[in-house]
Parts: structure tokens; C-alpha cells; sequence
């Protein structure tokens, strides 16, 4: 099974007056290194900007599972934003750590940081080659 996270539609980034600063991190069944490369974006370290509205293509986030044979696979995503309000008394918090790569995150915030998690599980009928899906999640 191949499974690619190509995408991301920013809908609200969470910052009023500016992109907003994130990271992702991809889950396969709860795995965030199915192929023992740690699916996350961006691919190494540091942040990506991304206004509401905006689409970030391509991720190239892929995985490959095989043999797979089960009949259902669980996607997840989490997203971490630095909510770090510049300025001159505060510390500045460019350090994501790896909490991000946790995959029972959940969604929350605290004064340097909102996170949100999204999951989705796709079955399929029957083991048989299926046809490539797009979902949204
Ligand atoms: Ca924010
Ligand atoms: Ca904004
Ligand atoms: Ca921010």
C-alpha cells in the first residue's frame, strides 16, 4: 500500500496578524516512521510559514507498507504552531522539541504553543488492488 501526504490547505493558521509557524508531523496506524523515516514537514528541521488560505503542495511525504492486509489504515495528522509573540521580554521559542511527533497529542494550547490533531480511517472492501483515493482529512 502506498500512501502519500501531498498536501496541506491552511484554513485558519491560528495567527491574526501574520502566517502562522508550523510544524507536522504523519501517522500510519500511529506510526510516524513506517518505512524508518520520520514523516514529518518540514522533511528536517525548522518552520514552515503558511497563511490561511494557502496550500502547501508538494509535501512528498510518502509511505510504502507491504505486504499490507488489513482492511482498514488509520491517517493522522498533528500541526504545531509557534504562537511566540515577538518581543524584547520574551524568550523565543524556536525550539519545536518533538512533541509534535506524539501520537496522542490531541489539540490544545498553551502561551507558546497551539496544536491540533486530525485523523481519519479509510477502509476497503475486500484485499483486492484497489484503485488510488484522495481524502481529505
Ligand atoms: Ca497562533
Ligand atoms: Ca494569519
Ligand atoms: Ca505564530
Amino acid at each position: 500500500m502506498d500512501i502519500k501526504f501531498d498536501k496541506i490547505k491552511m484554513i485558519d493558521d491560528s495567527d491574526d496578524l501574520s502566517e502562522g509557524e508550523f510544524r507536522f508531523g504523519f501517522f500510519v496506524n500511529d506510526d510516524i516512521a513506517p518505512n524508518n523515516v520520520t514523516l514529518q514537514y518540514p522533511p528536517v528541521s525548522g518552520e514552515v510559514g503558511i497563511a490561511s488560505g494557502e496550500t502547501e503542495e508538494p509535501l512528498n511525504r510518502n509511505a510504502h507498507v507491504w505486504p499490507y492486509d488489513a482492511n482498514s489504515v488509520s491517517l493522522k495528522v498533528n500541526a504545531v504552531e509557534n504562537d511566540d509573540d515577538p518581543g524584547p521580554a520574551d524568550e523565543d521559542y524556536e525550539n519545536f522539541g518533538s512533541f509534535y511527533l506524539d501520537p496522542d497529542l490531541g489539540t490544545g494550547s498553551s502561551e507558546q504553543w497551539e496544536w491540533l490533531q486530525g485523523q481519519k480511517r479509510l477502509t476497503f472492501i475486500g484485499l483486492t488492488q484497489e484503485p488510488s483515493q484522495r481524502r481529505g482529512f
